[in-house]
């Protein structure tokens, strides 16, 4: 076996994050193997997407809906409950807060100040799961910064910039692991045969421009007049092509592959949007920085946003930064006239 691909196949995650950082400190090792467990998560989560259709009671409805109003798939409480097995005894992560869960979930062990906390949406995209198309879990880690008054985790109401890690699983033909410790983006294809994930691409870009916009359109009356600026003036430009799967981390991953932008905005039912900042936009917002491009609410940018709650929603413009800067000037032109 030639050398290269040998070491590649010993490439995984937690010795990926040790490269990165340089460092076999012990702050080091706790992210490496945090990391690691994220992995073995995704791997149970993969396992069971694989044959859901097969498995007794994996998918539909719970019956429940949760602190989002959202009716609960089997499948997101199936995943919810993954990280935190996972994670208990791991001694590596006090705190989880998750989009199925009103408050945070502690693992009461020795939780000193400092350690990490795991922020993360279990399964995004979850109206894709019975059909059979992409979904992915989004995560972020941040540090415990202090004491949490009353079972309200105050200290993780900060900006993106406390953000440590970031990444996202995408279950799709393959199973990818994209994450970043502020060392650039990297991404890594489970091998079932192994039953690892391996570094597949290294530093990721994203391109300066690129010619797919993702939005909904069947949301376009209910859009502020800027954002239909924009659609209209994509419309008539050659170049464009449009992309949406109803699955923000697939439609974000073709954006970080190919360049282009994706689009959430506020509707006049919900002006702050429908995607929610702690982990969905901000832990995406770190990566695309990493990446080379931008992410932005339409007024400002997303990684300066601080959350009054754990379940705040932003609005979404994130992608190639002279694709993100065009849908913003539309925004600025209306704001200039009003
Ligand atoms: P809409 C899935 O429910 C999700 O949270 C994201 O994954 C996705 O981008 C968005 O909502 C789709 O929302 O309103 O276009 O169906």
């Amino acid at each position: 076996v030639e050398e290269h691909s040998l070491d590649r196949d010993c490439t995984t995650l937690s010795r990926h994050v040790l490269q990165q950082l340089k460092s076999f400190s012990a702050d080091a090792q706790d992210l490496s193997a945090l990391m690691n467990r994220i992995a073995l998560a995704a791997k149970i989560i993969s396992r069971r997407l694989s044959r859901a259709d097969l498995v007794e009671g994996a998918l539909g409805f719970t019956g429940n809906v949760n602190v989002q109003g959202e009716s609960v798939k089997k499948m997101d409480a199936y995943a919810n409950d993954v990280f935190i097995s996972v994670f208990k005894q791991s001694g590596l992560v006090c705190r989880l807060a998750s989009e199925e869960m009103e408050k945070p979930y502690y693992i009461p062990e020795n939780c000193p100040i400092g350690r990490y906390s795991l922020i993360y949406d279990p399964i995004d995209g979850s109206s894709n799961v019975d059909i059979n198309l992409n979904i992915g879990s989004i995560f972020a880690i941040r540090r415990q910064q202090g004491d949490d008054i009353d079972g309200e985790a105050t200290d993780l109401l900060q900006d993106g910039h406390q953000q440590i890690a970031a990444g996202y699983v995408i279950y799709g033909p393959s199973t990818m692991l994209v994450y970043s410790i502020g060392t650039g983006v990297h991404a890594f294809t489970l091998d079932p045969s192994l039953g690892e994930f391996i570094l597949s691409q290294e530093n990721m870009q994203v391109p300066d421009h690129g010619p797919v916009y993702s939005v909904n359109e069947g949301n376009f009356w209910q859009w502020d007049e800027s954002i239909r600026d924009y659609i209209r003036y994509v419309h008539r430009h050659e170049g464009y092509t449009a992309r949406y799967s109803g699955a923000l981390v697939g439609d974000f991953h073709r954006i970080l592959c190919q360049g282009g932008v994706f689009i959430y905005p506020g509707t006049v039912k919900k002006p702050e949007g429908k995607l929610r900042l702690l982990y969905e936009t901000a832990p995406l917002a770190f990566l695309i920085e990493q990446a080379g491009g931008r992410a932005s609410t339409g007024t400002e940018n997303l990684m300066d946003v601080v959350p009054e709650k754990l379940h705040t929603r932003t609005p979404l413009i994130i992608g190639s930064k002279e694709d993100v800067a065009l849908v913003e000037s539309f925004i600025q032109e209306r704001t200039r006239e009003s």
